[in-house]
Formats: structure tokens, C-alpha cells, sequence
């Protein structure tokens, strides 16, 4: 070949590679978005101030709602944390990935959309609470919590395979891990997917030590259905072990030490021989740490020794409230303030701008409503989750959408944003409707529930069901074969079972014939219903 011929080989060999390298950091023309993904643990939609601020007050998290969509009807297809990652993670129902619960295992051959992310030229990233037995696929980095993780001196599993121990509050930890790795751990040429996932507000809720000097001065309002007495509904509701006087507890939950309590002739004697060094998240704080959180829990103790005695069950149920609110409400706190710092780093560094950040739980909680705390049911505040994304240019800011997405929606809407082919096999929507404002494009109306972890902790029964923006009807099924049917529009409460009700004869009928329609879309059957009985009852022996 000519020297002539042979530079213009190159010259054309290496525009075509430039042009290959542009094609892949973009998508019709535009930067290829950004996504920040941030979850928390069990924050119930109702202590997010811009679904509802009679509780507290979260100015950081509300920006997202501000300048972006909140979901009003935001969901997860079975309450509990592992299993709502693993939805999340893979597109798929639990009964399609196998996480049907959080004793089980997640089986890691499967794809999960970091992999994807990862695959298309993304830098991915995952720091905080994973919750699944192994570590994620499909990460560049990662840190993240074993197990449940803990408050104070969080351990950390290193993508090295090794634990590290990290001195300070835990909330604070993953935040400081995520701006690391924003500010430093990034590379600027490639567009990032990062999941930042917070502990906070998973119980025992141990607020960082200023937050929890400051909520123990708060008195919040009672909810409405705080004395359920849970008539007129099923036997799951019945004997469900969640409720604040008779399931939380003194010590590991309200913090009266486990002596206050046994001086008192009450009966909690759950640490070993009363050794503060168990006690909690505050058995791992060191001793300036835990001298930190002594006053409070000092008058918090004289409080109980002084009033307890003397108190009803109804004012017993009213001190454990209060409580619960102070304490939980005071992690989500500092996870506000920290969202804060995140959302000041995307502002300042111009990331903001080509950034798609969203804000969710793994599911919604139980804050005193029906009496309860916990999540599992299909009831609403169990059920329904937060949902806030911010996408500017795309999103119209301030926007509220009341259609009923749900956390199997999100692989696949992120995978849209991106350009990235979604496998056929996931099963969700792209919510890419929703937040161009096309909504004609969009027409779910129904989505389908299946909660499993029964025999358990909260002792929650087995049952799946169908939710439309009307009714809700599920079936309570293992050891007892119930059905309860609700009207969203009439009793948002979910107070009456109308199941039985003749003058809803119809509305059952069809019901349960879209739920069957429904099951088989899902590819869910009773059979693989009976398969998860058996795997649980062998894991549980
Ligand atoms: C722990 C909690 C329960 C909670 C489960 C599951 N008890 O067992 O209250 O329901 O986790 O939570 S505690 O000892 O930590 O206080 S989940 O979010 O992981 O599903
Ligand atoms: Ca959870």
C-alpha cells in the first residue's frame, strides 16, 4: 500500500473510532443521563413532608418532589426488604427471581440491571444496606452493610471480600462514601449508575445522638386508627404480631433498660444478664459515644419508672408512640440532611443537571396506623412506598401522577433512560411515559401483590392479591383460606372487609377474575404457591 493511502486508512480508522466512542457515551445526539439511585430503609411515605407534614419536616428529600414527579400511588409487589431489592434489581416478581423472602437466597446467575448498566459503558457504583446474603453483580465499587447492618460503628463488606469497621454514624458513613466516590471514584468520561442505600429508619431505630436529644422533646398527633381493634377484618389482621402495645418492646424498641424494666416487674429480659454490652446499637458505641445518648436515655428511664405504673393500656400504647415517633423519626432526620449534602454536591459540580435521581423505600411502614408498626400486608401504608424522581428537561418540576407504578417498574425505566435494551423477560413497565407526561401512552390498571414470609417474625399470613385504583381484594391462604376485599375510595382507612357484602357481589366476581387473568401474566400459579411452601417449610426446619 501507498504511504498516501495508508494515512488516509488511519485517518479514517481512527475518526471512525471517535465517532464509535461518541455513539457510546450518547444517546440520539444527548449526554446519556446520569442515575442516582437512593433508597431507604422502610420509610413510610407518611414521614416524607411532601406526601404528608404533620410529622416532620424533610426539606431536602421535598426538593426532589419540587423539581420533579412524586408518585402518589408508588408500590411494591411484596412489602419486605430482600425480596422488594430483588424486584428491583432484576425487573422480575419474587416468585419469577426466587426471593420470595429474606431467608432465602438470591440466586446470582440471574441478570440484574447494574450488569446491564455496567455491560453498556456505564461506571456503576453501590454504597449502604444490600440486605441479600451476597454482593452485587455488576458494580465497579462497592461498600456495603452484612445483613441488616448496624447504627453506630457500622462493618462494611469490601468488594475485596474483607469487613472493615467504620467509626461514626451510620447515615453519615454511607453518605461520605457516596460523595467519595462522586468526587473521586468517578470517571468524568463515562455517564455513572450509582445506588446509594441508607439503613435509616430500619428498626431498632437508633438516631444519631444530637437527633435523639432533639426528637425526645417532640410530641407528635396520634393517627387515627392508633386503637384498631381490628373488627371487620380478617383473621391475618387479628393475629398479626405488630402492634405497639403488645408486640414492641420496652427495651430493645422504646429504650427503657432491660433493669428499669425487671425493677418494675415488668418482663423483657433480653440481654444476657442485664450486660449493657448487648444492649442494641448501643453496645457497639464506644464510651464517649454512649455517654452522648446518657441523658436522654437517663430521663427516659425516670419517665418510665415515675408514670409507667400508673398508666392504662391506652396511655401505655400513647408513651410507646411517642416514643417510636422520636426515635424513628429522628434517623429519617439525619438521612434528610444527608440527602442534602448528595444534592448539594450534583448542584455544585453541574451533575445535576444530566442527573435522574430518585428517591424511594423498599416499602412503606406502619407508623402507629391500625396500631401497628412493621410493613408485609397489602394495606396501604404497608404497601405503598415514597417515589420522587427529578430528571431536568425531561420531567415538568412540581408534577404529581397518581397512576399505579410499581419497584418493578424501575429496571426497566432506567434501562429506557439510558438507550439499554431491557430483557424481554423483565417484567415491569418503563415509567418513560410518566415522566415525559405522555401519559395517554400508559394504561395499567391493576398490579399484583404476593407476600410469603409466614410462619415469621410478625407472624404476617401468606396472601397475594389485586389492587386497582378502587378496590383491593387479597386472599389469605397456608393455614386459613380468607379473602378480604376493600373499597380504596369509600374506606381509604381499610377499615371494613366488604367481601362478604352482597352489594359487592359483582365487584368480587370480576375481581377475582382479573387477579386470576393477572396471575397468569405474571406467570404466578398455585402450584409454584405450594413449591415456595415446601422450600420454606425445608429452610425453616
Ligand atoms: C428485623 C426486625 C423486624 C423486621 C425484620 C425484617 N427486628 O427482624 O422488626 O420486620 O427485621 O425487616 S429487629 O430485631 O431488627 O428490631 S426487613 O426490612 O429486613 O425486611
Ligand atoms: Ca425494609
Amino acid at each position: 500500500m501507498k504511504t498516501e493511502n495508508l494515512i488516509i486508512l488511519l485517518i479514517c480508522l481512527v475518526l471512525g473510532g471517535i465517532t464509535g466512542m461518541a455513539q457510546e457515551g450518547q444517546q440520539n445526539g444527548k449526554e446519556r443521563p446520569n442515575i442516582l439511585f437512593i433508597m431507604s430503609d422502610d420509610h413510610a411515605y407518611q414521614a416524607i413532608s411532601a406526601y404528608d407534614d404533620r410529622l416532620l419536616k424533610t426539606p431536602n428529600i421535598d426538593r426532589l418532589a419540587k423539581e420533579g414527579i412524586r408518585f402518589t400511588n408508588a408500590s411494591v409487589t411484596n412489602s419486605i426488604c430482600a425480596p422488594s431489592r430483588a424486584v428491583i434489581l432484576t425487573g422480575k416478581h419474587n416468585h419469577i427471581n426466587g426471593k420470595i423472602d429474606n431467608h432465602m437466597a438470591f440466586d446470582t446467575t440471574q441478570v440484574t440491571f447494574p450488569q446491564l448498566f455496567q455491560k453498556a459503558g456505564y461506571q456503576t457504583a453501590m454504597f449502604g444496606k444490600l440486605h441479600f446474603g451476597n454482593s452485587p453483580k455488576g458494580v465497579d465499587e462497592f461498600m456495603i452493610l452484612p445483613g441488616q447492618g448496624n447504627y453506630i460503628n457500622p462493618e462494611f463488606i469490601t468488594k475485596e471480600g474483607g469487613r472493615v469497621t467504620k467509626q461514626g454514624y451510620v447515615t453519615d458513613i454511607i453518605t461520605d462514601m457516596t460523595l467519595d466516590w462522586l468526587k473521586s471514584g468517578r470517571n468524568a468520561e463515562k455517564p455513572f449508575m450509582m445506588m446509594y442505600l441508607h439503613k435509616a429508619p430500619h428498626r431498632p431505630w437508633w438516631p444519631r445522638a444530637d437527633k435523639f436529644k432533639e426528637f425526645y422533646q417532640k410530641e407528635f398527633p396520634l393517627p387515627e386508627t392508633l386503637f384498631d381493634d381490628y373488627e371487620n377484618r380478617g383473621t391475618a389482621a387479628k393475629t398479626a404480631e405488630m402492634n405497639l402495645l403488645k408486640h414492641m418492646k420496652y427495651s430493645h424498641d422504646s429504650k427503657v433498660f432491660p433493669q428499669t424494666i425487671a425493677e418494675m416487674g415488668g418482663v423483657e429480659p433480653e440481654v444476657p444478664e442485664f450486660d449493657m454490652g448487648f444492649w442494641g446499637p448501643f453496645g457497639r458505641a464506644t464510651a464517649e459515644q454512649q455517654a452522648e445518648y446518657r441523658p436522654v436515655l437517663e430521663a427516659i428511664n425516670a419517665d418510665f419508672k415515675e408514670n409507667w405504673p400508673s398508666m392504662t393500656d391506652r396511655e401505655k400504647m400513647i408513651w410507646k408512640y411517642q416514643r417510636y415517633m422520636q426515635d424513628y423519626l429522628g434517623t429519617i432526620s439525619s438521612v434528610d440532611d444527608n440527602v442534602g449534602r448528595v444534592l448539594d454536591y450534583l448542584d455544585e459540580s453541574g451533575l445535576a443537571e444530566n442527573t435522574i435521581v430518585v428517591y424511594t423505600s423498599d416499602q412503606g411502614f406502619y407508623l402507629g396506623e391500625h396500631g401497628w408498626f412493621d410493613k408485609r400486608f397489602i394495606y396501604d401504608e404497608s404497601f405503598k412506598t415514597p417515589l420522587l424522581v427529578r430528571w431536568p428537561n425531561v420531567i415538568t418540576p412540581g408534577t404529581t401522577e397518581d397512576e399505579m407504578v410499581q419497584n418493578l417498574d424501575f429496571a426497566q425505566t432506567f434501562l429506557e433512560a439510558a438507550g439499554i435494551s431491557a430483557p424481554d423477560d423483565m417484567q415491569g413497565e418503563s415509567l418513560m411515559p410518566l415522566l415525559e407526561g405522555n401519559n395517554k401512552e400508559w394504561d395499567r390498571d391493576a398490579v399484583y401483590y404476593h407476600y410469603y414470609e409466614y410462619p415469621s417474625v410478625h407472624m404476617v399470613k401468606r396472601h397475594y392479591g389485586i389492587v386497582t385504583k378502587d378496590y383491593k381484594l387479597a386472599h389469605f391462604y397456608y393455614d386459613v383460606d380468607e379473602w378480604e376485599l376493600y373499597d380504596r375510595k369509600k374506606d381509604p382507612n381499610e377499615m371494613n372487609n366488604v367481601y362478604n357484602n352482597p352489594a359487592y357481589a359483582d365487584v368480587v366476581e370480576k375481581l377475582k377474575a382479573e387477579l386470576t387473568k393477572l396471575r397468569i401474566k405474571y406467570k404466578d400459579s398455585p402450584e409454584l404457591d405450594q413449591k415456595y411452601i415446601d422450600i420454606y417449610k425445608e429452610k425453616m426446619k
